[in-house]
């Protein structure tokens, strides 16, 4: 008995020596880490054409919450979070362009599903905002649910999980619809805005996204109807786990980050401060991240450069911009909302 038991500990104690070297080969950077650090930039694939999320200001400058995310992943590999190199992509392209190593991960309002998480030899990271699939009408329709649109004409993005599940909705409900798939985003806005379509289905904050830009966005609708889940996640290719922790981790980290009240303004402020999760967050043990092939101040580059979650959110989507979005799904756990991050030990 007592030897069985030695046998056993020997053989856990391999094990953890083994696990001791791959820790240490995991120290090593990735191949995606690699190609980063070589090339001085981050090349990240946003779709550009939706305001809030991605698009860009008067100056050219891309703005949103996915572009913000690009460059809290280029300031936590790179020490700046200027060293982005924005890759344009649609909802069509924007898997492919990633599978082919045209970037390093994808920020694309890409909704997280099994099947993509399966058989695209891509991996989700977690959710940046926690979406529902709408329906946005006219206010001058006086439609108040999508159960008085049998038979209408609905404009949705072609290649979408948008476009599964307003078919699903519409089977599911014994009703009809007629598709308006038009694959230009610009295109299908103006089809909608000329009422080409009596509704438009997507998520919702890209339909906030959409009404944003209307000349009059009181003429439009959104319905409280949620039809479907939407967790918006990044994206990134299978086969290199320290990369897809790199990107967990940023985003988890902007999320502590809120949690500590830890902010753009006082970051640089905190590093003594008495809290060991601040201390650990700000670099006060180091090495703590060799795993992920980071140096000790990465986070402290992400939230003096780009900011925490809530700083993220507000400044692209929250109620003082033009798209509106309450903070909702997207509160702190804290707070009764789904943002929730492991612990950084
Ligand atoms: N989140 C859904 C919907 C994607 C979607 O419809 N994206 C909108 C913006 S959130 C869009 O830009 N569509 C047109 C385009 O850019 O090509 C998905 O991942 O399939």
């Amino acid at each position: 008995m007592f030897f069985r038991a030695l046998f056993v500990m020997a053989g856990v104690m391999a094990g953890a020596v083994a696990g001791a070297a791959l820790g240490s080969s995991a120290a090593q950077a990735g191949p995606t880490l690699d190609a980063v650090k070589a090339r001085g930039t981050l090349k990240c694939g946003t779709l550009g054409t939706v305001p809030g999320f991605a698009a860009p200001d008067s100056a050219g400058r891309l703005k949103g919450m996915d572009a913000d995310f690009c460059r809290a992943v280029a300031a936590a590999v790179l020490g700046d979070a200027n060293k982005v190199t924005f890759v344009s992509t649609t909802v069509q392209t924007r898997f492919a362009t990633l599978q082919s190593g045209e970037i390093d991960v994808l920020f694309a309002n890409n909704t997280w599903t099994m099947s993509r998480d399966t058989t695209l030899g891509l991996l989700f990271a977690p959710p940046t905002y926690y979406d529902g699939q709408g329906v946005m009408v006219t206010a001058a329709s006086g439609l108040k649910s999508l159960k008085e649109m049998d038979g209408a004409a609905v404009c949705v993005t072609p290649g979408s999980s948008s476009e599964l599940n307003i078919t699903d909705w519409f089977r599911t409900n014994k009703m009809s619809f007629r598709p308006v798939v038009i694959e230009n985003n610009d295109a299908a806005r103006a089809a909608f805005f000329a009422g080409r379509c009596d509704a438009f289905t997507g998520d919702q904050s890209y339909l906030a996204s959409i009404r944003s830009q209307a000349a009059k966005p009181g003429d439009y609708v959104i319905l409280p109807e949620i039809i479907s889940k939407s967790p918006l996640a990044p994206v990134v290719r299978q086969g290199d786990d320290q990369w897809l922790n790199i990107v967990k981790w940023v985003v988890y980290a902007t999320i502590i980050a809120e949690e500590r009240d830890l902010t753009q303004a006082n970051v640089a402020s905190r590093a003594d401060d008495p809290n060991p999760e601040v201390k650990r967050l700000l670099g006060g043990t180091p090495g703590l991240s060799k795993g992920l092939g980071l140096a000790d101040d990465w986070v402290k580059n992400v939230i003096a450069q780009v900011g925490n979650y809530g700083e993220i959110f507000e400044r692209n989507i929250g109620p003082k911009t033009p798209l509106a979005l309450p903070r909702g799904m997207n509160k702190l756990s804290r707070d009764g909302g789904l943002q929730f991050a492991p612990l950084f030990i």
